[in-house]
């Protein structure tokens, strides 16, 4: 795919001061890290010179550079620090559930699988998606520190490495310091994605994950709708308790296709990224096209694939860390841009339904208090959020 500029017009200063189009072409020639390397390094130099701005005009808030949590990749993490986090997962696993309205919710690291089962169709194509998971994920990293003693924040997970054979990622490698490796071989016809329009072949896993420091855990909420085919969901009733090994299919036909350097750009400083609402949707993609949000739970296939349940893959918050990365880095090149939503309270606004706006609340049910979308626009401050990625 061939990338294309966003018209400086459309963004009136805010690209054209931070990258000159020459730049960009030889991005645009770059490989996928090459270019994340650069967007965050772009994304740094517009925060310290908001952050600048701030300080020079008003007094400073509690939340500031100097004192911001700091989440990395979680290749960066050393081997003590990565099974400290998977030690503070499995003490989640091992919490009571907090909502007992939610039977199927055995555990506390369920309680989270059921409030986003519970929200599917108002969180995913509306307004509130990226703040949404931005808040979930946030609150998530929280209660690992405050209720289960973890020291860092949480790690995202690179999509630009490792993305043709993600059995080397340090994510996915079945390693004791990996979110467990792929699943056991489980013949299937791959999976079908994009509202049926696209079809992956499948990877060589699909059923449980056979390696890695979860392999004896047990899932118990869904599946409602996995992409791979040959893994039934639960037709009669979603909220029913069912038991079972966590399944992946690691699928490079996603990954290698998808987290690729035009994508990256597209989103960030292309086309795609002139406004909100095109960022949002291509990052997310639209009928009959795969894009990185679809991409990363793809390439997980099985448990990760389903749009309602997929948070029963520990990945999940990784993924979705990087996707708070990206959005992360656009606010940064695009502050224009960055305090607006856009968007209705529905899927693809299916049924029909009002248009979302910065005073909605994030309902997270019995994870953590409500807020409002304008609280979480900016994770340095102004709200309950006070990290920066590196
Ligand atoms: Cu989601």
């Amino acid at each position: 795919m061939r990338f294309a500029l966003v018209p400086t017009l459309l963004l009136g200063a805010a690209v054209s001061t931070v990258t000159a189009a020459p730049q960009l072409e030889r991005l645009a020639a770059s490989d996928g890290d090459t270019v994340l390397a650069a967007l965050q390094k772009q994304a740094e130099d517009a925060l310290k010179q908001q952050e600048a701005a701030k300080e020079a005009v008003s007094k400073r808030g509690a939340c500031h550079l100097g004192n911001a949590a700091i989440r990395r990749d979680w290749e960066h993490l050393s081997s003590p620090e990565k099974k400290d986090y998977i030690r503070a997962v499995n003490c989640l696993w091992d919490l009571p559930s907090v909502d007992p309205a939610f039977s199927a919710a055995r555990n506390h690291f369920d309680d989270y699988v059921a409030v986003h089962m519970n929200q599917t169709n108002t969180i995913h194509g509306t307004a509130n998606f990226l703040t949404w998971h931005r808040y979930l994920v946030y609150l998530w990293e929280q209660k690992l520190r405050n209720k289960c003693g973890y020291k860092g924040y949480l790690p995202y997970w690179n999509w630009f490495k490792y993305q043709t054979d993600l059995h080397q990622s340090p994510v996915f490698d079945g390693s004791d310091t990996s979110l467990g490796g792929d699943g056991q071989f489980f013949a299937h016809n791959g999976s079908v994605v994009g509202a049926g329009r696209i079809w992956l072949p499948s990877g060589a896993g699909g059923g449980c994950v056979k390696s890695g420091p979860f392999v004896n855990r047990t899932i118990n909420i869904g599946p409602v709708q996995p992409a791979m085919q040959g893994y039934t969901p639960v037709f009669t009733d979603v909220k029913a308790y069912n038991p079972r090994c966590q399944r992946r299919d690691l699928t490079m036909a996603a990954s290698t296709s998808t987290f690729t350097a035009s994508n990256l750009l597209n989103v960030t400083l292309g086309l795609a990224s002139a406004t909100v609402g095109h960022f949002q949707d291509e990052l997310q993609g639209s009928l009959g096209t795969l894009r990185l949000h679809g991409a990363g739970h793809y390439a997980m296939g099985g448990d990760g694939s389903d749009v309602f349940t997929s948070l029963n893959d520990p990945a999940f918050y990784l993924h979705h860390a990087m996707i708070d990365r990206v959005y992360w880095i656009w606010q940064l090149l695009h502050p224009a841009e960055a305090n607006k939503v856009n968007g209705t309270i529905t899927f693809r606004n299916n049924p029909p339904s009002r248009v979302g706006t910065v005073n909605d609340w994030l309902d997270m049910g019995k994870l953590g208090p409500q807020v409002q979308i304008k609280d979480v626009l900016n994770t340095l401050g102004g709200g309950p959020l006070c990290y920066i990625y590196l």
